[in-house]
C-alpha cells in the first residue's frame, strides 16, 4: 500500500494508475539504468527488480529464496502512513539476514500528497538513528518526482560496494600468492608465522595469519610439527607455528611464478 508496485510501474513503464491492485506473491521486472559514478565513470546496470506483496504470508514463504542474491533494496514507506516506516524494519532485517547485508535506500513515497503527508521529522530521525548510512529520497509514483534519483542512488551504492568487494578479492589473491611463494622458497625448513608477518610489513599481520590459515585449510600449506617444549624459539618467546608448502602448494606457487614471469617480461 505504500506504493511499491506503483514505483516499479513508474520506473519501468513511466505510468501511474490510481486504482489499487493488490500484489499477489511477487512480480519481477527488468530495467536498464545508465548513469555516471561519483568519479565520473559511465555505469550501465541491468537490474532485475522484485516487487513483493507485503503480506505476512509473502514475508514468511517467499522471503528467503527471493532475497538470496539480492544486491540492494529500495525500502518504500508511505508518507501518509507513519506506521509503514517502523514496519519496514522487519523487511530490512529479512533482506540483511538472507544476504549478509546489502545497501538499501529509503523511498518516502506519495510526496505529492502535500498537506496529507503525516510522516515528519520524528520518523526521519527514527530512520537516521537506526540506519545512519542509509540515504532517503522523497518520491512520488504519481508525478514521477524523485523516482529516478532514488533508484540511481541505490544503484550507485550497489556498484561501489561491488567494486570494493572486487578490489578486496584481488588484494587477497595477491597476498595468497606472496605467502605461498615466500614459504615455498624455504623448502623443508618452512617459515614461522612470526617470520612471515615480519616479511610482509606492508600488510596487517592479522590478514597474513588469516590468509595463512586459509591456505592450510585448502591444503596448500601444512603445519610443521612443533619441536619439544624445552626448545626455545630464537627470539626467546613461545614458538610461533611453522608452515611449509604441500605438494599442491608448491605447484600453485611455481605456476604463479611462471605466470608472473610471462606477465612481467619486457617487450
Ligand atoms: N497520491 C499518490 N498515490 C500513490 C502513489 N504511489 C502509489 N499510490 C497509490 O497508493 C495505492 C497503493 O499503491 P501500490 O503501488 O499498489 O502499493 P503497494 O501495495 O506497496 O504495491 C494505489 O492506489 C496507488 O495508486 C504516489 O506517489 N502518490
Ligand atoms: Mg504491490
Amino acid at each position: 500500500m505504500g506504493g511499491k508496485s506503483s514505483l516499479l510501474r513508474r520506473l519501468v513503464h513511466d505510468e501511474f494508475q490510481s486504482e489499487y491492485t493488490r500484489t499477489m506473491g511477487a512480480t519481477m521486472e527488468s530495467l536498464r539504468v545508465d548513469l555516471e559514478s561519483d568519479a565520473g565513470d559511465p555505469v550501465e546496470a541491468n537490474l532485475t527488480l522484485f516487487d513483493v506483496g507485503g503480506t505476512e504470508d509473502a514475508l514468511g514463504v517467499l522471503r528467503d529464496p527471493l532475497f538470496h542474491g539480492t544486491h540492494g533494496a529500495l525500502v518504500v514507506c508511505d508518507l501518509g502512513r507513519p506506521e509503514t516506516v517502523s514496519r519496514s524494519l522487519e523487511w530490512i532485517h529479512a533482506v540483511s539476514r538472507a544476504t549478509g547485508g546489502v545497501p538499501f535506500h529509503f523511498a518516502l513515497n506519495k510526496e505529492d500528497l502535500g498537506p496529507g503527508v503525516r510522516v515528519g521529522p520524528e520518523e526521519v530521525a527514527w530512520i537516521r538513528h537506526r540506519f545512519p548510512l542509509a540515504r532517503m529520497t522523497s518520491t512520488s509514483a504519481k508525478t514521477g518526482e524523485g523516482v529516478g534519483d532514488a533508484i540511481d542512488g541505490l544503484v550507485l551504492r550497489i556498484v561501489s560496494d561491488l567494486l570494493a568487494a572486487g578490489r578486496e578479492r584481488r588484494a587477497r589473491g595477491v597476498l595468497r600468492q606472496r605467502i605461498l611463494m615466500a614459504i615455498s622458497q624455504r623448502g623443508d625448513r618452512g617459515l614461522s608465522l612470526t617470520e612471515l608477518t615480519a616479511m610482509f610489513h606492508d600488510v596487517e599481520s592479522e590478514d597474513v595469519s588469516e590468509e595463512t590459515e586459509n591456505l592450510v585449510r585448502i591444503d596448500l600449506l601444512s603445519v610443521l610439527e612443533t619441536r619439544a617444549k624445552t626448545f626455545v624459539a630464537e627470539g626467546g618467546g613461545p614458538q610461533s607455528p611453522r608452515f611449509r608448502t604441500t605438494k599442491q602448494g608448491l605447484y600453485a606457487a611455481q605456476s604463479a611464478q611462471i605466470h608472473d614471469l610471462v606477465v612481467d617480461e619486457p617487450v
